[in-house]
Formats: structure tokens, sequence, C-alpha cells
């Protein structure tokens, strides 16, 4: 970085209102964990923020009102309108939809307050860290207002330094997951809108002058070098800065520029390294050392690129046997709280025989993606770019590439990402071709060693289903949704007239496919929600998209059975999309073993 936008990136996270740049890692640092019982105040008025003429209380004053001051009764005559302490508590990390019932379908403002003792060490930085919060968060600490944060799925954090009180602290959190229409996702998705605090809260404590950021990948498509960068929090050229990977003899030292960063350039010793995928998802341990600070991180090495209609993983072609997940663990059912609720999931896309899994439709846990990592299992990863959204407001804009940047800061160094996507099913217009090139710009500026992708769109004429949305062309895939014998296309035995008619020479992903069952009601092919249509449409799918030429992977809907206020239907749906190939209780549906038995043999074509 050049020392004009260093002085101007500084400049912005030291105004008020904005949470700071994210940490690499920083779970690994050493941690105080605020998870566990957080009392609240559900707010539908927002009387914590504004008084009685819809003013924002001064936050400038203590005790002129704001929840934030997280007040006791100085003496017994005083009038205070709310009492933490006397509050009722919810689990954090976890939504509050699925542990209030009376929350299920709230959206607006709920307060958070915990209590944490703490004794700061001299010569320490403390970050007040959140995995997500949905959607709009204020952040105070003892009073004072750190800053707040907008976008349910990022992570987020605050220097809390010089705010960290020895003793007794208060932390307050104003959630607000009120839907508006200009925000990323904007007001109509297809999945419940959980509120609240969904992902870890702890405090990471630093060396005064510390690692803040490092990319340690393959150069794109290499297999021989690995390149990257050590970002420095303190600026100033010359600083020493260590890369080691032990298991694979690989030591460099390098020195950073005026900004703090090093450029890294590693060959790799022929014959030495183990390169990562599915079937040997091997990780390495890298440290990273500075002059006052080290950092050890799993790492795995592998090159993803495109020839022709081909992905080729280490140099080899590659069939993504896939599934499309939501961070929901279906049995809360709710937003998955747990790294347990995490592995289930991805253990569910084992026991299909899946190689990769799509992330959709936003950021997940941190954690999924370490664990990926672990279980060898590829990752499609994607914003909530997400139906209409509000193409030519330049602020939703902004949100949208600040989550996509979020996103790919946070897992860059994550072996099993080999696609960003850039969003869902989007409405062709001008508006929408220039915002979506616009994101997909600032990923090949930011990581140019993954994919590209998006979920598009098809359109028929006729019988024939046509590709050829332009955003195409700038995409590494020909990636797209179709609901052939759902929305249409009439019952499964209809989808053998249909044929494709695919504009690009890439390689293709059907990001999207399926129907709703419900577990348990059966009948005959041709009856809705019956695992036997689901099970008949998974056949001729499999068999349609068999013809499609350049066909190298598959996403289809959905791993399980997920909530969402789109799906009224008493008997069938009870407010769950059913496209599941597991219930919401966790049981296979006929379709299951359709798709497994189609990714065996895909497994054995690839060998
Ligand atoms: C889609 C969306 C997905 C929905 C799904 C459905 O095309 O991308 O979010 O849940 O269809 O079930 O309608």
């Amino acid at each position: 970085m050049k020392r004009a936008s260093y002085i101007i990136v500084l400049l912005l996270l030291s105004m008020p209102g904005f949470a700071q740049t994210f940490i690499q890692n920083i779970s690994s640092r050493s941690v105080l964990s605020l998870n566990g019982r957080w009392n609240y105040i559900i707010d539908p008025y927002e009387n914590g923020y504004y008084d009685y003429r819809r003013e924002a209380f001064d936050q400038s004053k203590s005790g002129k009102g704001g929840y934030y001051d997280d007040k006791k009764q100085d003496d017994k005559s005083e009038l205070i309108e709310y009492d933490f302490d006397h509050s009722p508590t919810l689990n954090v990390p976890g939504d509050w939809s699925s542990q209030v019932e009376k929350l299920e379908l709230y959206e607006g403002t709920v307060w958070y307050r915990n209590k944490f003792t703490f004794e700061p060490k001299a010569g320490k930085r403390y970050f007040l860290y959140f995995g997500a919060v949905n959607y709009e968060s204020h952040v105070y600490l003892n009073g004072k207002k750190l800053g707040m944060h907008k976008g349910g799925f990022t992570p987020f954090q605050f220097d809390v330094t010089s705010e960290l009180k020895k003793g007794e602290n208060s932390v307050v959190v104003k959630a607000d997951n009120t839907r508006k229409k200009e925000e990323v996702p904007t007001i109509n998705t297809d999945w419940w809108n959980y509120g609240g605090i969904t992902r870890d809260v702890f405090i990471a404590e630093t060396p005064e002058s510390f690692i803040s950021d490092y990319k340690i990948q393959l150069a794109k498509g290499s297999l021989t070098q690995i390149d990257g960068f050590v970002q420095l929090s303190a600026p100033g050229a010359g600083q020493t800065v260590k890369v080691s990977i032990p298991e694979a003899g690989i030591e460099k030292t390098v020195k950073t520029d005026a900004s703090g960063r090093a450029q890294l350039n590693v060959s790799l010793p022929a014959g030495k390294i183990i390169f990562w995928s599915p079937e040997t998802p091997k990780l390495y341990t890298v440290s990273v050392q500075a002059a006052t600070d080290k950092i050890t991180d799993r790492i795995g090495f592998r090159s993803v690129i495109t020839r022709g209609k081909d992905i080729l993983l280490n140099g080899k072609s590659v069939f993504l046997r896939g599934i499309s997940i939501h961070d929901e663990n279906p049995l809360i059912p709710g937003r998955a709280r747990s790294e347990g609720d995490l592995k289930m999931l991805l253990s569910w896309a084992k026991e299909l025989n899946c190689n990769f899994v799509r992330l959709a439709h936003y950021p997940h846990n941190e954690k999924m993606l370490k664990l990926a990592d672990e279980m060898g299992l590829l990752v499609w990863a994607e914003v909530p770019v997400y139906w209409t959204i509000e193409w030519d407001n330049p602020d939703t804009y902004r949100n949208a590439e600040s989550q996509l940047n979020t996103l790919i800061t946070r897992d860059k160094n994550r072996a099993s990402v080999i696609i960003w996507s850039v969003g869902n099913e989007t409405p062709l217009s001008d508006s929408r071709y220039k915002f979506m090139s616009s994101l997909i710009s600032h990923v090949r500026a930011t990581d140019n060693t993954r994919l590209v992708g998006a979920a598009l769109e098809v359109h028929r004429v006729g019988t024939e289903v046509v590709v050829d949305d332009s955003l195409g062309e700038k995409l590494d895939v020909t990636s797209f949704n179709e609901y052939g014998a759902w929305y249409w296309g009439g019952t499964p035995k209809e989808l053998s007239k249909y044929h494709f008619n695919i504009k690009y020479d890439k390689p293709v992903i059907i990001t999207e496919f399926g129907g709703d069952a419900l577990a348990g009601f059966h009948g005959d092919e041709d009856t809705r929600w019956t695992e036997e249509y689901q099970e008949a449409l998974y056949k001729a799918q499999l068999r349609m998209l068999s013809t499609v030429d350049g066909l190298r992977g598959m996403t289809p809907w959905i791993l399980a059975d997920f909530k969402s206020p789109r799906r009224p239907h008493p008997v069938y749906q009870n407010f769950f999309n059913r496209k599941g190939l597991y219930s919401d209780t966790g049981v296979k549906k006929k379709a299951f073993y359709v798709l497994k038995k189609f990714y065996d043999e895909k497994e054995n074509q690839y060998k």
C-alpha cells in the first residue's frame, strides 16, 4: 500500500461509527470468550436509542437515557425504565428467533448486555470481536460507543485497548434485523431472518505491534511457487518477517516496505509438497513471525484453474460433486451455533459422497471453512447479492463490495475455497450488469487465485433452455440455477424433451435444481410433495444434465430442509422449504440415494 492510501485507511479506521479492519486468524490468538448467556431487552420502538421526539440520545452525556449506559438507580427516587440485570437471557452465539417463541418472527431491535471481568496487561492490545450479528449492530463498551456494523454474516472488531477496565466491564449490543430495501440482502429472500448475535464473541489479545494479515497460497495456476504477503499493524520499512513451514523444510525471511507489508515469493522444493485435494486434505503448519509477534495457521496448497471446459485441480480434471448448504441446523431449527452443528452438516455432505459444497447465499462461519479444509471439501463461497437488490444505489454497492472483501480477506488462506461467487439469480438489466461486473473486477484485483462464479438464471424458448446472460463472459465458469420439473417443465417425465443451449465455452456448474418433498409422504411420481416425485425429479434432472456438454459439477438445492417465511403450505411446508435431501429431523429422503449413486459413478469416472 502506498503511504498516502495507508494514511487514508488509518483515518477511516479512526472515524467513529465504523468497525475496524479485519485481523487475520484472530481466533487463534489468546482470547477471552464472551460466549454464554447475555441479558436482553426487546425494543421494538427503539426506546433505548431515541427519546420521545425520536432524537438519538446524546451519547457524549452518560446517563441521558440510552440503554448502552447499562444504568442502575443511584438513589431510590431515580427513574430508570430498563434493567439488564433482571432481564431474561439469550445464548450467544445463537439467533434469537429460535430461542424465544415470541421472537420467532420478530424483526427489529434487541439489546444484549454481557458483564465480564478483565485484567488488561500492560503493553498489549485488545480487540473485541464478533463473528456475525444480524443485521445492523451498534456496540458499546462501558457506555462508550465503539461503532456500528452492517451485514448479517461478516465478522468485525474494535480496538478496545483504551476502553477496557480492570475489573468489571459491560458490553452492550443493539442488534437490529429489520429488512430494508437498500441493504444486502434486500427485503426479499427465501430464508429465515434469524436475528441477533449468531456467531462467537471474544476479546483477543495481541502485542502492541502485531501481524494483522497474511496470504500464503500457491500462485495462480502454479504448483511450484508460493505467493503472498504479510502485513504488520505498524507501518515502517525494513521490519523483518519470517515465514516457516517446517514439515516442508521451508523458511523464508522477508522485509517490509514503508506500509509494513512484506511480499512473499517462495519456490517449493520439488517433490516435497503433498498438494491439498478432497482425497488428501493435507494441511501444513505454517508459522509467521515478526519482531514482537508470532502466529500459526494450518494451510493447504493446491492450484485451481480452468482450461476450456475443464476445471483443473492441481493440474487434474475434476468433477464437482456438490450440494448447496444454508448456515442452519434443521434440528434446532435455527442458525448453526457450534462446531458440532457445522461438522454435522459437512458429514451429511460427505455421506452423499460430495467433494464440493456451495455455502449459500452469504458468508458462512469461518469455522465452516476451516472444517472444509480439514475434511477435504471444495467450497463455493458467496455474498448475499440475492435476487433484486438496489442496483443503482451506490451505498448498496459499497455494502456488497465490503461484504465480499471481508469474505475474501477472512478465507483467502483456505485451500478448500475454489470459487468466489458474486451473487444469485439476479435479474438482467444494465445497472445490474454494471454492479456485478464491478464486483467481479474487485474479486480479480483482490484474489486472482480462485475462480469467479455467480448463480445465473436461464430462460426458455420452447423446449430449449438458453444460457446467454452476458455476465457469463466475465465469469470463469458457466454456473446457473434451473428448476425443471419444479417451477417449470411439468412433471419429471416431461424433462426429457428439454435440451440446453449454452453460449459459453467454459466448465458448466449447475448451482441449483431440485424440488420439495415432505419426508415420509409417499405416493406416485406425479404427486407433488412426495418423496417419489423428488426422486423421479432427481433421476430426470441427472439424465437431462448428463447431456450438457462441459458439465463439470453441480450443487443441487439443498442438503437439508430449512425454514423460510415464503413457504406457508400447512400440510407440506409449515414454513419449511422442503427441497432438502435430508428432512428437518435429519432423515434421508429417497432422492438422496439417487444423487449418491450418480456421485459414486462420477467419482469412478474422474479417478
Ligand atoms: C432459488 C434460490 C434459493 C431458493 C430456491 C427455492 O432459486 O436461489 O434461495 O431457496 O430457489 O427453493 O425456490
